[in-house]
């Protein structure tokens, strides 16, 4: 099975060049079929050389050079469109992300399983310098999901998740635009009843560049886009699925 990574880079210049690095040497190591789909939006520091340098000695390296109008959600999607794997995860551009975890995404996939959901807040997780009032809404609003979906899984708005390809073409189309994607993909994928396991990952809290994502602004976004996969899951659920 090949692997293909999605990730999203705005502004990464301090970040994204390690972060493509330790995959690589992750993912050789394991001796995984992978490809790197960088999704660049309108950088306007030096995230481009970076990837472009690396691309001349790494052909697993892809770019996609977005124009505007710019946005996570977009981001995603247009990776998503260019994947040529049987398995795609979802990491971030920021060094947040445990390239390890993503091996043990990737097994857990061959296992059988449809998506794999790291989560941050289970036994094993390790997380370091999360903003606390981040860290406070996170937890409320996962706490909302999980009792509306009558789920386990309780990290849903983290990206790092790991999907069979299939599982993205059964769920399109998708509509966030923004970081609410991180929702949609995986609720969708619950509410149309995909196998999903969800395993312990570490996050680290951003060292350097700023943060893209405003919760202020996103909150109502986040809610429109849980009660519309909320409302899918209702409308589903007597229905048989096609695979
Ligand atoms: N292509 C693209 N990437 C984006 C956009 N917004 C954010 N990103 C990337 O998405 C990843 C996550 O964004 P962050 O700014 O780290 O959001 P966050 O993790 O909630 O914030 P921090 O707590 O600061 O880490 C990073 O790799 C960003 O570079 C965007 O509009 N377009
Ligand atoms: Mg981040």
């Amino acid at each position: 099975m090949k692997l293909s990574i999605v990730t999203p880079a705005h502004n990464e210049e301090d970040c994204i060049g390690q972060t493509i690095c330790d995959i690589i040497t992750v993912l050789n190591k394991e001796g995984i079929e992978y490809e790197i789909i960088v999704v660049n939006d309108n950088s306007t520091d030096n995230t481009i050389g970076i990837v472009a340098d690396l691309m001349k000695t790494h052909s697993v390296i892809k770019l996609i050079n977005r124009q505007k109008p710019s946005g996570f959600g977009r981001a995603i999607k247009d990776g998503l469109n260019q994947v040529t794997g049987d398995v795609v995860g979802i990491v971030m551009g920021d060094l947040s992300d445990d390239p390890r975890d993503i091996v043990k995404c990737f097994r857990k996939i061959e296992e059988g399983y449809d998506c794999v959901f790291g989560s941050r807040f289970m036994k094993g997780s390790v997380v370091k310098d999360y903003p606390p009032l981040k860290l406070f809404i996170n937890r409320l609003a996962n706490t909302f999901i999980q009792v509306l979906f009558l789920t386990r899984a309780n990290d849903i708005t983290n990206a790092f998740k790991f999907y069979r390809t299939k599982v993205i073409r059964k769920i399109q189309p998708i509509q966030a635009l923004y970081f609410n994607i991180t929702v949609e993909l995986p609720l969708k994928a619950i509410a149309r009843k995909f196998k999903f396991v969800q395993i312990p990952i570490n996050w680290y809290g951003r060292k350097s560049g700023v943060s893209k994502l405003s919760v202020k602004e996103m909150g109502r976004k986040y809610l429109f886009t849980v009660l519309y996969a909320w409302l899918e899951k209702l409308l589903l659920k007597d229905e048989i699925r096609d695979r």
